[in-house]
């Protein structure tokens, strides 16, 4: 079978597997990559939107002539799914099956969109290559499990399959069609493991969590001679300068992660980044990262206020030890990147500037801000709405994935623009010698959004000195490939 994938602004791992998952099934896949240099989920730049074609990934899609068409949608992507699904079943009239995590969050609602026939709920390599298997074979497909259909007006609903117990048994991920689109540079993006054992409310993973009850095992790591297996095979092929691991925490068993650190710097030995859990941080964990060359932590404070951490984002820990964890890290000489979140419900002024507090006395390398959203399904999504802070016009929009969690708040939150302020100016804030930092939080007092905004472009490759530089030159690569495929598709026309 043939499969079109479409992906859109930076590489996604997920459909690297699922690409790999069916290759190693027989199946054909291509790709068509929107870089979305216009709004990359960070900033706005509308003049970049002449790079976005529309008409090459079009023509891409018509001369691979798919059997199928698969989407994959976290939630502020589906407004941009939208656009080209429309574009797409005009061109390709074959089915639109749709996964990711708005899918597994709102099935209903996306099956009600019309030009999507199928969706896919949680884990999707089995469920889909058992779907193309059938479709192949003219089997019936409407009994396979994780995937729900649309049917002569009725939706078929079938229950979810056991998760993948042994990750090992996975073809590694396929990044080829994403480099192709300039995706990647230096940095190589890779997950060692699925779940996560924390409860935070604000959190997309621990609803997926709810979803997969009674079915395995949700915390699943895999082998360390699988993922230098992996980085090798990765490393032979791409120039790569280090290796992110985008797990959601990294650092939560001491035995792996002694046994990951011995083979790492043996075999691998690149600069690497990683995410902590401030309470899964310690002297032990921390020196074998060190050792094995990790270069910078990021770490989640989120709220500075204890109150907000313990009641409403349900991760209860001190300041005290938050201090402690950024001190050990810090100490190692790895570089602390210091996650932060302004605008929740509840949250006072008084509670947004301890925030701002906190991190000045933790002191990070970087502090990131982000504004509050409400994921949907997710406990603090559902409080939102208890609470007032989403009628049903915000509900509507974050059904139809709109706004972020970096320009504005989507909330009826009296303070909203504090936290939009305070989000764009930590970073700068962070950076500025103490004796000018009064200034910066006049600035701050005085919520004036749009400056903050540019400030905090300006200062990017000040303030976030290596994602924010890669970023850059990411970006500029998926432009130049942008542009030259634009080039060849109007030869053709001609
Ligand atoms: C790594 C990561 C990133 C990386 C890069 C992404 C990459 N290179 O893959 C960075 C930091 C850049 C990033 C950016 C963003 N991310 Co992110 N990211 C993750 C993270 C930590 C891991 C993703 C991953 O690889 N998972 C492992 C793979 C195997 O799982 P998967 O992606 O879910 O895919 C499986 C299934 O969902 C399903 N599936 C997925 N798509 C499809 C499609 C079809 C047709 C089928 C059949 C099945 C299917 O099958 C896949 C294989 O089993 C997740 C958290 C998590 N643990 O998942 C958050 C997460 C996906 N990100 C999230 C968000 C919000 C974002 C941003 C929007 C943040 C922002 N505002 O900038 C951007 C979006 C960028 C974009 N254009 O997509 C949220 C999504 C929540 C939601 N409801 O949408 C998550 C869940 C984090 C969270 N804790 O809430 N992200
Ligand atoms: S630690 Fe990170 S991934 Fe885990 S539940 Fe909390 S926010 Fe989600």
């Amino acid at each position: 079978m043939k499969v079109l994938f479409y992906y859109r602004g930076i590489e996604s791992i997920g459909v690297e597997y699922l690409m790999s998952y069916l290759k190693m099934k027989g199946h054909n896949v291509e790709l068509i990559f929107d870089p979305g240099l216009d709004d990359n989920h960070f900033l706005k730049l509308k003049f970049m939107k002449k790079f976005n074609q529309y008409e090459s990934l079009l023509e891409k899609a018509k001369s691979f002539d798919p059997d199928i068409i698969a989407v994959s949608i976290p939630t502020n992507l589906y407004p941009f799914v939208n656009r080209i699904i429309p574009l797409l079943k005009k061109e390709l009239p074959v089915p639109i099956i749709a996964g990711g995590p708005h899918v597994s969050s709102l099935p209903e609602y996306v099956l009600e969109n019309e030009n999507i026939d199928m969706i896919c709920i949680g884990e999707g390599e089995e469920a889909f290559a058992e779907l193309l298997d059938k479709m192949e074979k003219k089997l019936n497909i409407y009994d396979t499990k994780n995937m729900w259909f649309k049917k002569e007006g009725r939706i078929i609903k079938n229950g979810t399959r056991n998760l993948i117990a042994d990750l090992d048994q996975l073809p590694f991920p396929d990044k080829s069609l994403f480099y192709e689109y300039g995706c990647f540079y230096d940095n190589l993006e890779m997950v060692t493991g699925r779940g996560c054992p924390f409860k935070c409310t604000f959190c997309n993973i621990h609803f997926q969590r709810s979803l997969a009850k009674d079915k395995g095992s949700f915390i699943r790591r895999r082998s360390i001679p699988n993922i230098i297996q992996e980085l090798n095979e990765h490393l032979n092929r791409y120039d790569i300068k280090y290796i992110s691991f985008h797990d959601d925490n990294f650092t939560t068993s001491i035995d792996w992660i002694e046994e990951f650190a011995e083979l790492y710097k043996k075999e691998i030995n690149l600069p690497f980044y990683c995410f902590a859990y401030p309470t899964t941080v310690n002297k032990e964990i921390v020196s074998q990262l060190k050792n094995a060359n990790c270069m910078q932590i990021f770490m989640g404070m989120d709220s500075g206020d204890p109150d907000i951490r313990k009641n409403l984002l349900k991760r209860p820990m001190s300041d005290e030890r938050i201090e402690m964890s950024a001190k050990i890290i810090k100490d190692s000489g790895i570089k602390l990147q210091l996650s932060t979140i302004f605008g929740f419900p509840e949250e006072t002024p008084e509670s947004m500037w301890k925030t701002l507090h906190l991190a000045e006395k933790v002191n990070p390398d970087i502090a990131s801000g982000y504004i509050f959203y409400p994921f949907p399904k997710t406990e603090l999504y559902e409080y939102s709405i208890k609470k007032g802070y989403l009628g049903n016009e915000e509900i509507e929009r974050i059904k139809r994935g709109e706004g972020g969690y970096h320009h504005g708040s989507i909330l009826k939150h009296p303070y909203k623009k504090l936290a939009v302020t305070l989000s764009k100016l930590i970073p700068v804030y962070n950076k500025t010698p103490s004796m000018f930092r009064p200034l910066i939080k006049w600035l701050m007092a005085r919520e004036c959004t749009k400056l903050a905004l540019v400030i905090y472009i300006i200062s990017i490759p000040i303030a976030f000195p290596f994602l924010g530089i890669d970023g850059i030159k990411v970006t500029l690569r998926m432009a130049w490939k942008a542009y030259r495929m634009k080039v060849k598709t109007a030869r053709r026309g001609n």
